[in-house]
């Protein structure tokens, strides 16, 4: 028996267990609830063989708007069915689950139905997927609507979750919008996996890893992202109550490395130099080789930095860093508001080649303003980046087209500039859109380039991160557009 069930649900990257069900199950501790953490997530990955994922992979990612074959989704209900009943065997008071983000709404409404049909327990949801539209309405006042759900919490679980289970209502951000963010992020609970089978993760290189996360926000607006939609404003942990966590989580899951899941892990320089400083005095106190630690690291221009911040970094462990380019336009990583030069960039590859940090560098083709101009010089940034993957600075890059998500700035610069969006699709990872004032930036000319990007990587010898199912996702989007006619 169990008073709460904290349900993790597909789409999730299975490097290593997502933090939010962690964090429920030590709100739930805290206030002397019992709980479990049912682990779909991985529990399908285990359970199934390779083709059968490959086709679930496809049925997350919403909008494709793909359809199973009946024996698949058959055999897919059933195992559902079977997690329904491993959940109500526990006979919980409660069942929470995460809706990490909009690919996690196929699974969790899939399982949200076979619950509510089966259980009167309290159904609660929440995430930065749960709000995401399908069609023109958000999928938590759907549910609500239908009456499938007892409660939505917007924002974070440390404002709302509690009052939640011991019944503290009204309460804001609880089955409302005006939701309150959490100003001390020292005050988030460490988050408690002891449910999770760490050793079934697949945590790469490293050995046993996990997600921490030391901020919540992001100090950028770049044009193209929603999370200040996501995250009212910029907040950050103590350095001090971050290596407490590290700390606690070496100690009792002799974890190797911590992979940060902030927005950005140099987003504060002070705060980044804080956490740094700790993690130093921890290695040289505890005279323990250091973790390996990677996060989202912002390039600042060349004037504002300073090689002893590498130095530094060095030091307390720093060894993979995503960095977002974009693009290899200055003009065009100008118009997404991402204030930094190709200089800066290379500026910023030179120390990492000094002090050892990997990059593995993020882009996207065919923002909405993008010319073939622009793309070309992309192509020419990549070119001129064989000395840095030769040396082993840049590892690795992750690619897609751009999306154009409602409410971003992008967003909103899209609805006065007449861009037009096929069936008002706006859904899953918005790439279908069209803009008539750059009618050569079709969804066709957005994989196109997609694929002269990954051909460059590939010439000057640049891993990329999940180039097949990147391949698959393409193919999928153009056949989609030329079924539906779009205008691609
Ligand atoms: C790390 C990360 C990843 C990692 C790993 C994720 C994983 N474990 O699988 C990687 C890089 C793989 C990834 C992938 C993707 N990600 Co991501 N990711 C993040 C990131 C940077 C941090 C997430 C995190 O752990 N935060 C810390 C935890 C504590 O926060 P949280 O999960 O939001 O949970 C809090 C609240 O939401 C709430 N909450 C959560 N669940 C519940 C449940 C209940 C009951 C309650 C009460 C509250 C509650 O309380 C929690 C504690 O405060 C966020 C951005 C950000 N900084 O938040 C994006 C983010 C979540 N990702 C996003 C997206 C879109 C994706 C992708 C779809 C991208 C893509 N197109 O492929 C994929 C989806 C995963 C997949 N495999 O398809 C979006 C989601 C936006 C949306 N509206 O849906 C975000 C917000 C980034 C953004 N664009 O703004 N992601
Ligand atoms: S793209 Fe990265 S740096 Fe820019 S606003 Fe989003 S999270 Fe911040």
């Amino acid at each position: 028996m169990t008073q709460v069930a904290i349900i993790n649900l597909p789409r999730l990257d299975l490097t290593r267990p997502a933090i939010a069900p962690g964090i429920l199950k030590s709100l739930a501790t805290g206030i002397g609830m019992t709980s479990k953490i049912f682990d779909f997530a991985l529990k399908i990955y285990e359970e199934s063989t390779r083709e059968d994922w490959d086709q679930y992979e496809l049925l997350w990612q919403i909008d494709l708007d793909y359809h199973l074959p009946k024996a698949l989704q058959e055999k897919l209900d059933t195992m559902f069915d079977r997690y329904v009943q491993e959940v109500l065997r526990e006979a919980p008071e409660f069942i929470a689950i995460s809706v990490f983000s909009h690919n996690s709404i196929t699974a969790s409404d899939m399982m949200i139905r076979k619950l509510r049909q089966k259980t009167n327990a309290k159904i609660v949801i929440g995430g930065a997927g749960m709000m995401n539209r399908q069609g023109d309405t958000p999928f938590h006042l759907k549910l609500a609507k239908e009456g499938l759900i007892d409660y939505f919490c917007v924002g974070e679980a440390e404002t709302t979750f509690v009052n939640v289970l011991q019944n503290n209502l009204p309460c804001a951000g609880v089955n409302n919008e005006q939701w309150k963010q959490l100003d001390n992020l020292d005050d988030s609970p460490i988050p408690d996996y002891k449910d999770y089978q760490f050793d079934k993760y697949h945590h790469l290189a490293y050995g046993k890893s996990l997600w921490i996360n030391g901020s919540r926000g992001c100090v950028r607006r770049c044009d193209f992202c929603d999370i200040g939609v996501i995250w009212k404003k910029f907040r950050f942990r103590s350095g001090e109550s971050l290596c407490d966590e590290l700390k606690q989580q070496i100690q009792k899951y002799d974890i190797q490395a911590f992979q940060f899941g902030d927005a950005l892990i140099n987003g504060s320089q002070k705060a980044f130099n804080d956490l740094n400083h700790n993690l130093i005095q921890f290695i040289e106190q505890t005279n323990r080789s250091k973790p390996v630690i990677g996060g989202h690291y912002i390039v600042r221009p060349k004037s504002q930095v300073i090689k002893e911040h590498y130095e530094m970094q060095e030091r307390a462990g720093l060894d993979l860093v995503s960095v977002g380019i974009e693009t290899g336009s200055d003009a065009l990583r100008y118009r997404m508001n991402k204030k930094f030069t190709n200089e800066d960039f290379i500026q910023h590859l030179e120390y990492s080649k000094q002090h050892n940090l990997k990059n593995l560098i993020m882009m996207f083709a065919g923002h909405p303003t993008e010319t073939e101009e622009d793309h070309q010089e992309t192509i020419k940034l990549l070119r001129g980046m064989k000395h840095y993957v030769a040396s082993g600075t840049v590892v690795s890059m992750e690619l897609n087209q751009a999306s154009v998500i409602r409410g971003t700035p992008l967003g909103d610069w899209s609805i006065k500039n007449n861009i037009i969006f096929p069936n008002n699709h706006w859904g899953g990872d918005h790439k279908f859109w069209f803009n008539p004032n750059n009618p050569g930036n079709t969804l066709k000319v957005r994989v196109a380039r997609v694929i002269e990007i990954l051909e460059t990587a590939i010439e000057v010898g640049i891993g990329i991160r999940g180039l097949k199912g990147r391949l698959v996702y393409s193919k999928k989007l153009l056949e989609i557009a030329k079924e539906k006619k779009f205008q691609y």
